[in-house]
């Protein structure tokens, strides 16, 4: 940061920010830490399938699985939220027992680790067309259960028809759940992938993705919400209290009125800002390069701009153009750190609606600041009402 002799902190370079930026955007990400999901289920149940359906990406083939015991692999993506402990080609009987001992052995070495770091939930995946739960799976299903995991049992590739759900797969359900294991919750019917001879569609992630938010622990439940890809408005809601915080931070700053030109002493709080926001939407910072890239240009250029468009509009509203005198207040620094935050997730909500190589792309082009600037003038809480606000102080 260049001090301009005045003793106050002016201009961070680029590449300050940038720096800046993906150490914060690292500490974000470590913030939030992993969820740990262990699943289960017969080979072909649809494991890997439901997985990626609910956390995106293709973690089985993507991850480095790292074998825990026979059939058991651990998978953790590189930058991701989610640890993945897979079950892989599971069968009741020998196998099974196998990987109960596994399970068993982690358990207990987790116990003397932070929460954290344990197994969170279990899913165990049936096939609704096998139309059976053997006395193994029951005994199974128990023995996870004796390990303190909660798990939640998933019927899978079950069809509907014009949003009916096939009668059988719902009598499979109730005939499951009037066994009165001790799972959390009640049975919840899945299809995770649109079955294009029937056109069966997708359906009940959001019930799984819910029933898993009852049993996750508080420590492993903002991990879970930046993994999962299904429920937007829990990312939404995430990011909307990343906002808040940083704009109240910004009051605090700005309660002794900075003047226009230090707009700047507002920018490290920002950094901050937005890479928790990026973080909370589960954006993957293995292409930090390309995104803390994106980031600085849009905070030492984008914000910038923000701030050089709210006071060239000034301008116009004040006689003589006396902006250079007029201070930024609390509500001001307030109002133009939200305009930022909104700004940046509108941002982070288009590459969320990329696949990866879009996404990659778009980090890397021009685009990002551009679209920022866009966000910023359209958002409502900050262009015009804004500047209404500088204006009468100024
Ligand atoms: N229509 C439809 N097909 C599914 C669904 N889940 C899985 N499949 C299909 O079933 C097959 C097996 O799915 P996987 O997800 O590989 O099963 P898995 O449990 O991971 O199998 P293993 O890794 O061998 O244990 C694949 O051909 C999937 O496309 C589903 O929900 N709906
Ligand atoms: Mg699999």
């Amino acid at each position: 940061m260049a001090d301009q002799g005045n003793g106050k902190v002016r201009d961070l370079s680029r590449p300050q920010v940038e720096s800046l930026f993906e150490q914060k955007l690292a500490d974000a990400f470590a913030a939030l830490g992993i969820f740990n999901l262990l699943v289960v289920g017969k080979t072909g149940v649809g494991k890997s399938t439901l997985v990626n359906a609910m956390f995106g990406s293709d973690v089985a083939k993507t991850g480095i699985g790292e074998p825990v015991t026979r059939g058991l692999t651990h998978y953790l993506l590189p930058d991701s939220f989610l640890g993945l402990y897979d079950a892989e080609g599971f069968e009741t009987g020998m196998a099974g027992d196998a990987i109960l001992t596994g399970l068993h052995s982690l358990v207990d070495q987790y116990a003397q680790k932070p929460a954290q770091e344990q197994l969170h939930a279990a899913w165990y995946l049936v096939r609704w067309s096998d139309r059976r739960f053997e006395q193994a799976q029951v005994d199974f299903v128990r023995k996870l259960v004796d390990l303190g995991l909660p798990v939640i049992i998933v019927l899978t590739q079950v069809p509907t028809m014009n949003d009916v759900i096939h009668p059988e797969a719902l009598e499979f359900a109730s005939y499951i759940d009037g066994l009165d294991l001790p799972i959390a919750g009640n049975v919840v019917l899945t299809n995770a992938l649109v079955d294009h001879f029937t056109h069966a569609p997708v359906f009940g992630l959001q019930d799984l993705l819910d029933a898993t938010y009852l049993v996750v622990p508080d420590v492993a439940e903002k991990a879970l919400t930046a993994a999962q890809k299904v429920d937007i408005s829990r990312k939404k809601k995430a990011v909307a209290a990343i906002i808040n915080q940083a704009s109240t931070i910004a009051a605090g700053i700005g309660a002794t009125p900075i003047p226009f030109a230090d707009a700047a002493l507002l920018i490290p709080n920002q950094i901050t800002m937005i890479a928790r926001i990026t973080a909370a939407y589960g954006l993957p910072p293995s292409k930090s390069r390309a995104m803390s890239m994106a980031g600085s240009v849009v905070l030492t250029g984008g914000a910038t701009l923000a701030g050089r468009y709210a006071v060239t509009s000034l301008l116009k509203f004040i006689p003589g153009g006396a902006v250079a005198g007029s201070a930024i207040s609390a509500t001001v620094a307030a109002s133009m750190t939200k305009a930022v935050g909104l700004a940046w997730s509108q941002v982070c909500e288009i590459a969320l609606g990329l696949d990866e190589a879009q996404r990659d792309r778009f980090w890397a082009s021009g685009q990002v600041a551009e679209q920022f600037l866009v966000f910023f003038k359209q958002n409502p809480g900050t262009g015009a009402s804004l500047l209404k606000r500088v204006t009468k102080r100024a």
